[in-house]
Formats: structure tokens, C-alpha cells, sequence
């Protein structure tokens, strides 16, 4: 890697802005003309993402907020790999680096003075709308919260936890929240509410994209989030308590809304825009009551383009890595693990195995199962076929695999309920069907063609001034 992430800028979210502007300026769009919540920021999203263009952009002139919107941050690869302090590379390099930050967390430091605290808002003050909160697609059922770092302490073993989960705004101080059964926060939560206990959350808005990247990192509900964001940050994260709820919050952040979670209450929330490409159902979810808002002197707010390059790399690419650790445990043959897009980062997942015994191939496809709820379809393949190519995995499928003795489903299994082909969808049903597959080489696979001394051949002796493509 080529040294500390981000350095020498802050590492927060204008630190990051900074380095973009000062080392990557192509990476960043800024659009002063005044934009309408409503559509206008997607609408201009979307016309860019149409246009092949993934630059982050800064809404200086959100319609009825007075605060400049960060939006896209995470929509290219690029980016993420210059979070995390390298500047060349593709996906391999970039996931090796990270899964070795991820392994080596640091803890946080305690601090009094916190920038994320300069302005302290509760009670009659508490004015969610004043930030610029956007309505995303069509059938939207108003404005979220969509890149909201959800930040829960484990009321067991006092681990805190953070992931993102989407708030529909309800009033000026209550919010809704969608917390997938495929989250660690919906078992934490689910603890609160259990015993009839609200649940503290805080919600993080705005920081570097090595947070977000740590905040998401696939790892075990008893593993600390703020330790690997620390890891992949390479340096500890200064937490500061909060005003009115019992957690620590990164101090550096843009803003913090301190809730907590009513027991026991429920409203309807959504439909939203979700990150398959189609809407999550209305659900009877939990209500969040907003104790305080805290922010910088002038916040940045920042969002996340759901079912946009934007979500669906942030929480997508890195899951490999937690699959492939477990995977290898389950099958010492593997030799490489490729979460691809055409399955959004999330559904379907590639595993290449030098394979030496029958049987070991569908033993890595059930790890991969375990591993991840997300997972739906799960290719096994040979080592000698590239798990990039969606066109070399069809191959392998189409040529290596007898259905009925190589394909084994999984019915009625722990999915996302946001899953289009769920049981229930219109219910928000999490129940799905898995499906894996062992494409590689059987015992009786035919021969596969080739010709001798292909390799020894110089085009250039039989083609006048022949050049390899
Ligand atoms: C932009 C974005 C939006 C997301 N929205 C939600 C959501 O509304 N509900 C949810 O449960 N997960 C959502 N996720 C996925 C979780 O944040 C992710 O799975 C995370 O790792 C969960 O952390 P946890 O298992 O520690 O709770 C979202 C992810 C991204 C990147
Ligand atoms: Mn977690």
C-alpha cells in the first residue's frame, strides 16, 4: 500500500473532500444551482450514473436547507481504493489490502472536545428537516435517511455495532428504521425489545469512506465495528459520549441524531427504493424518537443512492472476504472467492477450487451459505476458470453440470426480506431459496480440445508486422 490513508488530510469526511479536490479533482462534481429534494438530486444522479459518470457530488443549494449535501461518495471503486491510502490496483489488490486492515482492528481513544458536538440541539430545537433529506424514486413513501450509520450497544456483552439502515422521516422528531433480519442490528434491537426496554441508537451522518467501509465490514456480531473502522482507517477513532443517550459517537463526524428506539411501538414505513431494484414493501417497523441532534458549526449532510453503484459496492465487494475465510475452513482447496455485479454485490457469489476429492465442491458452497444470508446462488468452479468472467462461469455451467446430481436448493432459508424473489415479498417476507452448483470438471469430463505447439508458434514469422491485440 502506499501509506496511510488519506494522509496528510483530517480523517473525516471534509478531510476526504479535501484530498479529492487537491489529488483526484475529476472524482468530484459540484452543483451550485438550486436542486429540488425531491427526484431533482436523484434525478441528476441518475441521468449521470446513465451517462457512465460515478463522481461524487457536492448539492451546495439543496431547496429549503441551509446545508450542502454530499451525495455518490461511494459510487466507484476508485474512491474506495484511495480511502484506504492506495493509488494503484484493481479488486484483488484492493480486497488483499483490505482483508489485512480488516484483521488488525484499533481500538478508539476517548476525547472531551468533539467538532460533531459544536451545536447541540434537544427538545423544541429538534428539527430533523432542517438537513437536506431527500425522496428517491417514484413510490417512495416520503423522504429517508440513507446513509445514516446506525451505531447500537449489544445489551449483553456492551459491543457496540454499526450498520446502515434506512429512516423514513415521520416528523421533525421521529423516524422510522428498516432493520433487515440479515443485520446484526436487528438482533440487538430485538434484545431491547424483549425485555420492554427502549433501545439506544445514534445515528452517524457524514465521515471518511474508510468508516463506512469498517462500519460494514462482514464480521461477527461480537466483533467492535469502530475497532475495524479504527483498522481500516489506520488510526484509532476519537469517540466522544453522547448528550442525552448512553454511547460514544466518532467526534469527527459531520452529525449525530440520538434516538431511541420505542418499545414495542410499530408504523407503517416505506415503500423505498431498494438496493435489488425494486421497492421494499411497506412494513410495520419500529419508531424512533430523536433525543438530540448534534452537528459541526457548518454540517455537511450525506447520503446513499440505494440501488445505485453508490449502495450496492459500499456493502457489496467486501463481504468476500468474510466468505472466503470460512469457505477455506469448510474446503482447504480454494483459490479464490468473486462477489459479482451481475448478482449486485450480494446474491450470487463465485468460488474457484482446486478440487481433489468428489464432494468438496458442494462442501464450499454450504460455507459460503452459512457465511452470508445475502447469498442466493453459489457457483463452485475450477481454479483454472476466471470467477470475473461471468461468461467464463456460464461456460462452466453449461458444459460441467448435470442438474440433477450437481445442483442441491436450500428452500425456505434466512434471506434479505427485501429479496424481489422472496416467499412473501409484498409482505417483506425474508425467506428464500438457495441455490449451489458444482460446475467443476467431473471424473468423466471428456478430454477438452487444444492443439500441440500452439505456444511455439510466432505469428510474426508468417504475418508481416503482426501485433499481439
Ligand atoms: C447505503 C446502504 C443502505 C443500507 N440500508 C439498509 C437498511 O435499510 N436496513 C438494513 O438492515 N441494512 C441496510 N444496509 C446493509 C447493512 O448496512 C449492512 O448489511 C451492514 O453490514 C449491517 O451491519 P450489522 O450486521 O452490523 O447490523 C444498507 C447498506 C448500505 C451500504
Ligand atoms: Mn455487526
Amino acid at each position: 500500500m502506499d501509506g496511510l490513508s488519506n494522509q496528510p488530510y483530517t480523517p473525516d469526511l471534509r478531510g476526504y473532500i479535501e484530498f479529492l479536490e487537491m489529488e483526484h479533482p475529476e472524482e468530484i462534481i459540484r452543483i451550485t444551482k438550486e436542486v429540488d429534494p425531491k427526484f431533482g438530486v436523484t434525478g441528476i444522479l441518475d441521468k449521470l450514473e446513465k451517462d457512465g459518470h460515478f463522481e461524487a457530488v457536492i448539492f451546495e443549494n439543496v431547496k429549503g436547507s441551509d446545508v450542502p449535501l454530499v451525495a455518490n461518495m461511494h459510487g466507484s471503486f476508485g474512491r474506495l481504493k484511495y480511502a484506504i491510502g492506495m493509488e494503484e490496483g484493481d479488486e484483488k489488490a484492493f480486497l488483499r489490502n483490505y482483508a489485512a486492515l480488516e484483521a488488525n482492528p484499533i481500538e478508539p481513544v476517548k476525547v472531551d472536545n468533539a467538532p460533531v458536538q459544536e451545536i447541540v440541539k434537544t427538545g423544541d430545537d429538534i428539527d430533523v428537516e432542517e438537513f437536506p433529506i431527500c425522496t428517491y424514486h417514484e413510490l417512495d413513501a416520503g423522504k429517508f435517511i440513507t446513509a445514516g450509520l446506525g451505531l447500537m450497544r449489544d445489551p449483553d456483552t456492551g459491543i457496540d455495532n454499526i450498520g446502515i439502515y434506512r429512516h423514513q422521516v415521520h416528523s421533525r422528531n421521529e423516524l422510522g428504521v428498516q432493520l433487515s433480519e440479515t443485520a446484526d442490528g436487528n438482533v440487538i434491537w430485538k434484545k431491547y425489545e424483549e425485555r420492554g426496554e427502549p433501545c439506544p441508537i445514534a445515528i452517524v451522518i457524514g465521515h471518511h469512506p474508510a468508516f463506512f467501509l469498517g462500519s460494514l465490514s462482514y464480521t461477527p456480531i461480537d466483533s467492535n465495528e469502530l475497532h475495524i473502522a479504527g483498522g481500516i482507517l489506520q488510526r484509532p477513532v476519537p469517540l466522544v459520549p453522547c448528550k442525552t443517550i448512553p454511547l460514544d459517537v466518532p467526534a469527527d463526524a459531520e452529525i449525530v441524531i440520538e434516538c431511541m428506539i420505542r418499545p414495542k411501538e410499530r408504523r407503517p414505513e416505506a415503500p423505498f427504493g431498494e438496493f435489488p431494484g425494486t421497492y421494499g414493501p411497506e412494513r410495520m417497523n419500529p419508531v424512533l424518537e430523536i433525543t438530540a441532534i448534534t452537528h459541526r458549526k457548518n454540517p455537511m449532510y450525506q447520503n446513499a443512492f440505494v440501488g445505485h453503484p453508490d449502495n450496492l459496492l459500499l456493502s457489496g465487494v467486501i463481504r468476500s472476504t468474510a466468505i472466503e475465510e470460512t469457505v477455506k475452513i469448510a474446503c482447504g482447496t480454494v483459490t479464490g472467492v468473486h462477489m459479482p455485479r451481475s448478482g449486485r454485490f450480494r446474491f450470487v457469489c463465485y468460488i474457484a477450487i482446486n478440487r481433489k476429492i468428489e464432494g468438496e465442491a458442494k462442501a464450499a458452497a454450504m460455507a459460503a451459505f452459512v457465511t452470508d444470508p445475502f447469498l442466493k446462488y453459489v457457483v463452485v468452479v475450477d481454479h483454472d476458470v476466471d470467477i470475473t468472467s461471468d461468461t467464463e462461469v456460464m461456460h462452466a455451467i453449461a458444459t460441467r453440470v448435470r442438474a440433477d446430481r450437481d445442483i442441491f436448493m436450500v428452500p425456505y432459508a434466512k434471506g434479505s426480506p427485501l429479496d424481489p424473489a422472496s416467499y412473501d415479498p409484498e409482505g417483506g417476507s425474508h425467506l428464500v431459496t438457495k441455490m449451489g452448483v458444482d460446475a467443476t470438471r467431473k471424473d468423466n469430463y471428456p478430454a477438452e480440445i487444444s492443439i500441440p505447439g500452439t505456444s511455439d508458434i510466432d505469428l510474426a514469422d508468417f504475418i508481416d508486422g503482426y501485433k499481439k491485440p
